[in-house]
């Protein structure tokens, strides 16, 4: 029988490249985002059968239980969670700083992370079996200049990874972090407002990581034998040794 896992954020980067491969290796997924387009061409792409989709703000916290509780049943038996929505938003000084950035920021990567883990852990609790893996970012493990509040949100992260395996190692559930470095997605446009050419610039000059680099990482997470559980995994780009930290050749 085919494992299920949920994958959030999955219509883009590193979301939509894990629920790739997880189907590619014989699991259902349920795919989750606010953009319905992007998630019905995906449930079209590769069928009803193996791709459920869910369209929720993860911000708000009703609308993510009212999206899970309309799961069949059967797709309640979440074998993996991956907890991959977020965002950063801006780059400057905290002193400068917007708070309607920094609050979609802790709504989405903190908060809208424990309104949907609260649900599935809970089923998982509940049959003895599961794995979160939880995609946090070097940001959750040094500060860089001008990464403030995104940092913060990603320490976070890193510290509820830690809770959560506590909490749940008795109820057999794994818990595993994984913290990237620079991957291209759309993230740095998100981050820029949109702006295409300034989030190109990003990844000018040396070799970052791809999305499909990270869906390897929980795909290797989620493969281990049952007693063996990744615990925290950091992957980086070789250009970049740590946090806001790239070594560019620009005239390559
Ligand atoms: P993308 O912008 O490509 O993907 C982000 C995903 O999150 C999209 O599917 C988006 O879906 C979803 N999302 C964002 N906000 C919400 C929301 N309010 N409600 C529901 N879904 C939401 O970026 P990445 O793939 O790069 O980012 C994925 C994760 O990886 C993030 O947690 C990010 O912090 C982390 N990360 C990224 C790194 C990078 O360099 N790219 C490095 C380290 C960590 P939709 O817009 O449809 O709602
Ligand atoms: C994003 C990682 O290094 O691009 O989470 O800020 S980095």
């Amino acid at each position: 029988m085919k494992k299920i896992a949920i994958v959030t954020g999955g219509t883009s980067g590193i979301g939509e490249a894990t629920a790739k491969l997880l189907l590619e290796n014989h699991f259902k997924v349920i795919v989750t985002g606010r953009r319905a387009e992007r998630l019905s061409e995906f449930q079209q792409k590769y069928g009803t059968d193996n791709v459920q989709t869910l369209c929720f703000d993860i911000q708000n916290e009703n609308e993510v239980l009212n999206a899970l509780i309309t799961l069949p049943e059967e797709w309640k038996t979440i074998d993996v969670l991956v907890n991959n929505a977020g965002l950063a938003w801006g780059l400057g000084k905290f002193f400068e700083g917007n708070s309607n950035h920094w609050n979609a920021m802790i709504d989405t990567n903190v908060k809208g992370l424990l309104y949907v883990s609260k649900v599935v852990a809970n089923w998982m609790k509940d049959r003895r079996l599961g794995h979160i893996v939880n995609i946090g970012s070097i940001a959750g493990k040094e500060v860089y200049m001008n990464g403030n509040v995104y940092c913060a949100t990603k320490h976070a992260v890193d510290a509820l990874t830690k809770a959560m395996r506590i909490e749940l190692a008795e109820y057999n559930v794994k818990v595993t972090g994984i913290h990237p470095g620079a991957v291209e997605t759309e993230f740095s446009e998100v981050r820029f407002d949109g702006d295409k050419e300034r989030a190109k610039a990003v990844y000018q000059g040396f070799e970052n990581l791809i999305a499909d680099d990270i869906a390897d990482a929980v795909f290797y997470s989620v493969s281990r034998k049952p007693h063996v559980n990744i615990n925290d995994l950091v992957i980086m780009p070789t250009a970049q040794p740590a946090a806001g930290v790239i070594f560019k050749r620009l005239n390559d």
